[in-house]
């Protein structure tokens, strides 16, 4: 059974994942057997993160690459292939929020977004899709969100973005399954990461910021999640255990999603 779920042998890339819930995921694909190679824009946080691999006896390797630049993309992929072999995991996690109201919103800020968390994925599976049919395998996981489905004041353009990213998903799924290559996606809920730290911030009287309690009312689970909750669900899609799942939408999320909300006293 533990063989189910081995990754030993498999390179995995991991986009955006020099800290956050990138960063968990790639270390438990490490811990299951997997070389790592993650990307992000800024250089000094990728050698602050290959440190912290390190220290985890995580094989990993970092390429400062924007996912929204194909051929920088294609490069790096290409590198990779080069020197550690065509890639068989591909995370598609990379990805930005912007808070603001749709009637202030920017068509600029709109398409940053949308780049960033729809295009992005688009670019980085096409470009590592050959290798993997090369290979007569693969496996794409894009890390969606629970916004996939419920909106919310403020997040237009990432509800847009990651709704989008759930039909691309089905899409891809669909396009390459007779290939052996399985495309899934996992949809976080609420997880404390540097993205939703504004949305943490005690007040100034140290009373927890309203959403935080909002948050917590509308969790069965009554928690954040953590970036280590969803280690063992991108194992699972990562690894032989999901051979037969496709074009699924795994929701990591405490049950908000499933949840009326409690009956106001
Ligand atoms: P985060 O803390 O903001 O980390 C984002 C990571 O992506 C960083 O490594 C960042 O590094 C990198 N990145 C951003 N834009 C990039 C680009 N254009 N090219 C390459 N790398 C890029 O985010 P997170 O909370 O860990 O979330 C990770 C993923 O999960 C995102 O797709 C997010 O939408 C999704 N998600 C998060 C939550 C949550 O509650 N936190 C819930 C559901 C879904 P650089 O800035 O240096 O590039
Ligand atoms: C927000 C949050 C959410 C989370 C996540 C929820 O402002 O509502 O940032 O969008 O990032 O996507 O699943």
């Amino acid at each position: 059974m533990k063989d189910l779920f081995s990754l030993n042998g498999k390179i995995a890339l991991v986009t955006g994942a020099t800290y956050g819930i990138g960063m968990s995921m790639a270390t438990a694909l490490g811990k299951a057997g997997a070389t790592i190679i993650f990307n992000a824009r800024r250089i000094e946080m990728i050698a602050e993160a290959e440190k912290q691999y390190k220290k985890e006896g995580i094989i990993a390797y970092g390429y400062q690459c924007d996912v929204t630049k194909e051929e920088d993309v294609k490069a790096m992929v290409a590198d990779v292939a080069s020197k550690y072999g065509d890639i068989d995991i591909l995370v598609n996690n990379a990805g930005i929020i912007k808070r603001i109201p749709t009637l202030e919103m920017s068509v600029e800020d709109f398409k940053e977004v949308i780049d960033i968390d729809l295009i992005g994925p688009f670019i980085v599976s096409k470009a590592v899709v050959p290798g993997m049919m090369r290979k007569g395998a693969g496996k794409i996981i894009n890390i969606c969100s629970m916004m996939s489905e419920l909106g919310r004041e403020t997040v237009a353009a990432y509800a847009a973005a990651k709704g989008g990213l759930k039909m691309l998903t089905k899409n891809l799924a669909c396009d390459w399954a007779e290939h052996n290559i399985q495309v899934n996606g996992i949809g976080p809920g609420y997880i404390a990461t540097p993205q939703t730290a504004p949305l943490r911030e005690k007040q100034a009287d140290g009373s927890p910021h309203p959403f935080d309690s909002f948050i917590i009312s509308k969790t069965p689970a009554a928690r954040w999640g953590n970036p280590e909750d969803l280690e063992g669900p991108v194992v699972f899609l990562a690894s032989k255990a999901s051979d037969f799942v496709n074009g699924h939408i795994l929701y990591v999320d405490g049950g908000i999603l499933a949840y009326i909300g409690k009956q106001p006293k």
